[in-house]
Parts: C-alpha cells; structure tokens; sequence
C-alpha cells in the first residue's frame, strides 16, 4: 500500500504509519503527501484496522511542507497545484488518527499534527507556524484550527511571531491531550489506538465525526448532527450488545454492525 517515503505496519487493529523522509525532516513535498494520502485512504478502506497511529520517528514528526519546492512557485502555481486535495483527502479518513508528535512540528507538520483527531506530545515536541518568517502565512488550516485549539490570542501570537510553544505549553494550552517522556511517545499511542480499536466500530466513527462537527461547524448545527448519530447508533447490533454486556457484567464482543 505504502512507497517508501511513507511506511506502514499493521499489528492487530492499529495501523502505524511513519513518515520517512529523515533528511530532510520529513518535509513534506507533494509526492509525500500523495503517498500519506493514499495510505491513509487504504488504511481506512482496510477492515482489519480500527485505529490509525501517524509518527514521524523520534527526532522529528515533519518540519513544514517542502520549502524548495515553494521557493520558485508562483500564486497561479500554487493554486492550480493538486496540494490541498491532498490534505481534504486526509481530512475525509473515517477511522480516528492519533499523530505521536516527538520533535518539530512545524508549519504544515504542525497542521498535519492538528488534522489528526488525537496528539500525544513527547517531552521534545515543538509545535509552531513559522510561515511569517518566510514570508508566508499557514495554508493548510494552520490560523483555523491552531486558534479554535489554543484560543485566539496564544494562536495570534504563534503565527505573527512563528514562535513555537513547548509541548508542556501545548499540554496547558490543550492543543495535545498528553505528554511523555520521547522514548514512551510511540508506545503511549498505539496503546492509546489500541483501546479505541477495542470500541464498536460504529460508533467510533460517528463520534468521531461528532467531535468534530463541534471543532469546524456552529454549536447549532454541531448538536443537531450529533443528536442525529447518537439516534442511528440506536440500530446497530453493538448497541444492543454493549448495553447488554454492561447489564450481565461481561465485556463487551463488538462486531461492526
Ligand atoms: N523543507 C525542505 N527542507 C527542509 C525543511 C523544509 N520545511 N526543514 C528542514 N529541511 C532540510 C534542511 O534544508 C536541511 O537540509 P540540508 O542538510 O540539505 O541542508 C535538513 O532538512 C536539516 O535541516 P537543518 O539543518 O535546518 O536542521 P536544524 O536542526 O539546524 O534546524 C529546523 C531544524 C529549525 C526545523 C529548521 O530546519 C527549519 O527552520 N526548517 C524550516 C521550518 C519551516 O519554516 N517550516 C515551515 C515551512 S512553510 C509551510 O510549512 C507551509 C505549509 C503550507 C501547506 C499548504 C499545503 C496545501
């Protein structure tokens, strides 16, 4: 499924997907993006996994999106180019994915980092919007999701000055919901995958999209899609067996349907 700037290995549920462009840490270019893309769409096709892990290796998760390859790039270049279909492509995956971000997270590695559903921080992660120092502004979601995460004047400062926050202010900010020392940053979030992989698969997905009604849309709009997942769960057969479960005092057996 994968090439090589992109690796995947599957253990039970929990897809781990690595990128590997450690020279030039891991920038990420338009072929790179294609790959991770891809994967993620197979992961999400694929039955066998329940839950995604996405890591960058423990020195760095990505520095930003491939600078050479903007250095001589023009407005129309970039807006005919096919880079933000790459990115909505991610933004669709169904399955939740956990980023483990050890090291930098910047510019678009730290959009990338946020487009995921959950980050857990190794005590070394740096999560920042540099682009102002190029010149540039965030492209991929960096000014819309960075400010619902972290409020409006820590994101303000962020991006105006491209200073990054330390993963223990990322924690305080609740831009990552944990931080562990770098050598527990991987293991913490298959293991962390690895419980959400034990869950109906159903209503994982649902509340998946829930949560992030809440994160892109109106509280109105948000509440009426959610009420309206919760109402469909009612049919599913994992429903039924969860809550009968929890009655005979046995754990759960979920099957997806
Ligand atoms: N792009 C390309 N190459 C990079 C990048 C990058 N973003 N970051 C690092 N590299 C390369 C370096 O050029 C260097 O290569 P070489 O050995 O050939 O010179 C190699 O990686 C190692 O980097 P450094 O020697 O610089 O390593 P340091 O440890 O000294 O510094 C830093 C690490 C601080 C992370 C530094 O590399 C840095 O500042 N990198 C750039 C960070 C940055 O500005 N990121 C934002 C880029 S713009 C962006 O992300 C916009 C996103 C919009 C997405 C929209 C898509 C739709």
């Amino acid at each position: 499924m994968a090439g090589d700037q992109v690796l995947l290995t599957l253990d039970g549920g929990v897809a781990l997907v690595t990128l590997n462009r450690p020279e030039v840490l891991n920038a990420l270019s338009q072929a790179l993006m294609e790959e991770l893309a891809a994967t993620l769409e197979g992961c999400d096709r694929d039955a066998a996994v329940r839950c995604i892990v996405l890591w960058g290796g423990p020195r760095v998760f990505a520095a930003g999106a491939d600078v050479r390859e903007m250095a001589e790039a023009t407005t129309a270049d970039v807006i005919k180019a096919y880079r933000f279909e790459q990115w909505m492509r991610i933004r669709r995956i169904a399955k939740p994915v956990i980023a483990a971000v050890s090291g930098y997270a910047l510019g678009g590695g730290c959009e990338l980092a946020m487009l995921c559903d959950i980050i857990v921080a190794s005590e070394s992660a740096q999560f920042g919007q540099p682009e102002i120092r190029l010149g540039l502004m965030p492209g991929a979601g960096g000014t819309q999701r960075l400010t619902r995460a972290v409020g409006k004047s820590r994101a303000m400062e962020m991006v105006l000055t491209g200073r990054a926050l330390t993963a223990p202010e990322a924690l305080a900010a609740g831009l990552v919901s944990r931080v562990v020392p770098p050598e527990l940053c991987l293991d913490e979030a298959k293991r962390l995958a690895a419980e959400i992989a034990r869950q109906a698969p159903i209503a994982v997905r649902l509340a998946k999209e829930a949560v992030l009604q809440a994160y892109e849309s109106s509280l109105e709009a948000g509440l009426v899609f959610e009420r309206r997942c919760f109402q469909a769960l009612f049919s599913t057969d994992d429903k039924r067996e969860g809550v009968r479960a929890f009655l005979e005092k046995r754990r759960p057996e979920f099957q997806g349907r």
